[in-house]
């Protein structure tokens, strides 16, 4: 059976403690898409563990890991995250990371292109991690990018970077500071390492659902940075969502059981693009504080705003989550009124959208409508069942549920592993 994680924001929503908290019982443990863009931290027996684009099942000693086919994976950081896990004291991680052949290589190629493209946008600028993920999946659609399988064939695979690093430097020139030969001669060093974790995915799935293994598939990013149903353009360039978990795993349909939405309780977004209950006062500013809101792969501050429910409805709209992990409740502790974004309207017709609008144009303009709900104005930190949570704090998480129509099952009350209510 396969349970999948995923975000339904714009990231950060705190995936990685539900996929910490799950992953004891888990034999495998799976990365479908994206890159080393991903990013976040697990304590575990009071040791801090950063994952970016390896799974987090590797805390766990007795489950296997995979990084799926539609992900987009830098080699050396690859081995340099595996050498710092190994660093901290996990056990036999090199036996437990397996990585599809037919993964395509983010390569440093891409990451010098990502930061020109970024420079060439202006300020339309993405706002992007700086870590390849665009240019590795434009060249993946454009047909010429290189997949693993392809690295073990040096000759192939030196005529082919060599081909795309020409064809680069035809359009940037002098701007783009990258040597060939210098990468070339690093994937010399990294081929006959790589064999060792290099499977092929669709047998290592079939195996391991046709014996019915307990599968943890760990979304990165979230939907509204889907390539498809994301605030496009200003998105990543993967598919965030159920669809990139069964297209980049090979999942069975038939197999897959809970479908986790995770929702913080409040809205943070990482770089540039509409954010309509962005706060940029004191409100905002509270919940970058108490909630600790600095991206784990870049450092970045998090913009912040109140919780939007147009986005965790279009989201599920999407994902049709099975239950929702509602995430840091307590950041919420100390406001007097809570809002919460219920309805886009549009400022002229005082007409209502059906949903999240596709146009940037009609989304510009949009005004938001908010609920507002007494706060509880105590603290909820650390508070393990629904029942000890004060009234005002579990009618907002109530009010969630009713308002997107799926049950939360879990509710984050605090950094700490165990801070955490499971209600059923
Ligand atoms: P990219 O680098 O091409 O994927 O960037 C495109 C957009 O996607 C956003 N993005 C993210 N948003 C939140 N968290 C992400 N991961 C790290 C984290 C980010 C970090 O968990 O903290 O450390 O800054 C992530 N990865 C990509 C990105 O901000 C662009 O808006
Ligand atoms: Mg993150």
């Amino acid at each position: 059976m396969a349970t999948i994680i995923l975000g339904a924001q714009w990231g950060d929503e705190g995936k990685g403690k539900l996929t910490d908290i799950l992953a004891p019982e888990a034999q495998l443990c799976a990365r479908a898409a994206g890159g080393h863009n991903a990013g976040h931290s697990i304590v575990a027996n009071g040791v801090s563990y950063s994952f970016h684009l390896l799974p987090s099942g590797l805390v766990n000693p007795n489950c296997r890991n995979l990084i799926g086919s539609a992900v987009v994976a830098h080699i050396p950081s690859f081995f340099k995250e595996l050498e710092e896990l190994e660093k901290k004291g996990l056990s036999s991680v090199h036996d437990r990371i397996f990585i599809s052949d037919r993964v395509h290589i983010d390569l440093d190629l891409h990451v010098a292109v990502d930061g020109l493209e970024e420079i060439e946008l202006g300020d339309r600028k993405v706002g992007t991690t700086g870590r390849g993920i665009g240019p590795a999946y434009s060249t993946k659609a454009a047909r010429s990018g290189i997949r693993l399988a392809e690295v073990f064939n040096e000759e192939l695979f030196e005529s082919k970077l060599r081909r795309l690093a020409s064809g680069y430097q035809k359009r940037y020139g002098d701007l783009l500071k990258y040597d060939v030969e210098e990468e070339i001669n690093r994937f010399k060093t990294y081929r006959p390492k790589l064999r060792k974790y290099t499977v092929d995915a669709i047998a290592f799935m079939k195996e391991a659902q046709e014996n019915n293994t307990k599968i943890l598939c760990e979304g990165a990013n979230a939907l509204m940075l889907d390539l498809d149903w994301g605030s496009y353009p200003y998105v990543t360039s993967s598919s965030t969502g159920i669809g990139g978990m069964v297209t980049g795993l090979a999942l069975d349909i038939r197999k897959i059981g809970e479908v986790i939405g995770v929702v913080k309780a409040y809205t943070t977004r990482v770089g540039s693009g509409a954010f309509k209950t962005e706060d940029l006062g004191e409100i905002g500013e509270k919940f970058q504080e108490r909630g600790r809101e600095w991206g784990t792969s870049t450092g970045r501050r998090r913009r912040c705003g109140w919780l939007d429910l147009v986005v965790v409805k279009y989201t599920t709209d999407v994902n049709h989550y099975t239950a929702l992990n509602l995430t840091k409740l307590d950041v919420l502790d100390t406001f007097s009124t809570i809002k919460i974004a219920i309805a886009y309207e549009d400022p002229e017709t005082g007409e209502k959208l059906d949903s999240y609008p596709a146009s940037l144009d009609v989304l510009d303009r949009a005004k938001v409508i908010y609920h507002e709900m007494p706060g509880w104005n105590q603290s909820t930190t650390n508070v393990k069942t629904f029942e000890e949570l004060p009234k005002e704090a579990q009618d907002y998480i109530l009010y969630i549920e009713n308002f997107v129509g799926v049950k939360i099952k879990w509710v984050g009350t605090g950094p700490d592993r165990e801070a955490m209510i499971t209600r059923f």
